[in-house]
Parts: C-alpha cells; structure tokens; sequence
C-alpha cells in the first residue's frame, strides 16, 4: 500500500482520517516518521497554515504529505475562534479553557450560528492540491456529550438535535468538516492510484 503522511499531532484527528482513507493509503503520523519538532502554524488562514504544514515534511522528510487546518468560526464573534481555535484561551493549548471561553462570550448572545471549516493540503509528487469542507450548525450553551474532541460538545450541526460529542465517530466522521474536506481528498487521489495504474 501506497505510504502517505498526515502531518498532525492530534491522535483523534489522525483515528477520524485513518478511518476514512485507511482503505487506501497506509497513513503515517508524525511520530512515525520520526517528526518530534513544533511545526509552525503562523498563517492567518486555514489554507496558510495546511500548506505550511504539508510543506514542512516535505521539505525536511520528502514524503508526499498531506496536512490539515481546522477551526470554528462564529458569526456572532466575527468568526472566531477561527485559526486560533487550538489556542483561543492561551498557550498551551486547552480544550476545556477554549471551552469556557466560548460559553463566557457567548453568554445572552442570540444569534448562534457557526460552522466548522478545514482546509487540506496536499503536497503530491511536485504539486498542492486544496481541499476544502465545511459545516454549518449552532453553538449551545451548556456542554453535551463526552465524545470527539474540541468545541465537539457545544456545537450542534443544522438538521441535528444533538452536538457533535453526542454522535458516535462513525455518525461524525459521515457528515464533519473534516470528513467532506477528507471525502475530496480520497476522490483525488483514487482517481490518481487508477491513472498510475
Ligand atoms: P494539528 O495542528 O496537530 O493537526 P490541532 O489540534 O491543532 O492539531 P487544528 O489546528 O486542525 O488541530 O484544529 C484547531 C482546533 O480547532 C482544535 O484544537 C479544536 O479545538 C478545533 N477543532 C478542529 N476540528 C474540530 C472538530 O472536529 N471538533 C471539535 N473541535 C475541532
């Protein structure tokens, strides 16, 4: 099977994409690879920031790679947390502080829309490609569920009554940011494996 990198140290994002392209590719992590370094993340979109990933190990480990960004954004706060959503409340990272930062400024705010985006690139043979998916859902204000990762507790996607924590990851990985970005990815690439072939 045909090795490709994700450029990711988040293990729950690596289980939601080893469980979609698995079939196809043998998915390395980071830590595979031997990759222990911070790669920087300093763009001011999505996009930058996939394609500065991806770009890292190519250059520096040669592996064809790809690499993703996500976030939340939301309306009512000018679409943040956005790129900052790992870091909203501060380094280090923390779910829970980012968590209660968004239940605080969202307190009385009535408008509740959000959605969440990611953005992959993927550095393939000499070429970028870009992927992109997107949900679109509401932000409630007490947490649900104890499942997925992230803001997963307190956004609830349109034409559901239960957040993303709620669902089980096979429910999520059916219809999440990351899945419809994922899904695009798989299209590209099968469709490549056959004209390889
Ligand atoms: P890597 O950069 O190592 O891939 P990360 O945790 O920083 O991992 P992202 O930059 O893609 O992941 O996502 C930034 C944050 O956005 C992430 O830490 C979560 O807080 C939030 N997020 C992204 N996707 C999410 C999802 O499916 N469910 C809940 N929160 C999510």
């Amino acid at each position: 099977m045909k090795q490709i990198v994700f450029a990711t140290n988040n293990k729950h994002k690596l289980e939601e994409v080893r469980a979609i392209v698995g079939k196809y590719f043998d998915v390395l992590s980071l830590s595979d690879i031997g990759c222990k370094e911070d790669i920087p993340e300093t763009g001011c979109t999505f996009e930058e920031n996939a394609v500065m990933k991806a770009q890292y190990v190519k250059d520096k480990y040669g592996y064809d790679c790809f690499a993703d960004d996500s976030g939340l954004e939301v309306t009512a706060l000018n679409n943040e947390p956005g790129v900052f959503s790992a870091r909203y409340a501060g380094e280090p990272s923390d779910s829970l502080r980012n968590i209660e930062k968004l239940m605080f400024n969202m307190q009385g705010v009535k408008e509740r829309s959000a959605r969440f985006r990611t953005c992959i690139a993927l550095l393939y043979g000499h070429k970028e490609y870009l992927f992109e998916g997107c949900i679109e859902g509401n932000i409630i204000d007490t947490l649900r569920g104890t499942n997925g990762f992230g803001y997963d507790p307190l956004f609830v996607p349109v034409g559901y009554d239960i957040t993303f924590a709620e669902m089980s990851s096979e429910e999520k990985n059916k219809i999440s940011h990351r899945a419809l970005a994922t899904q695009k990815l798989i299209d590209f690439l099968t469709d490549k494996i056959d004209c390889e072939a």
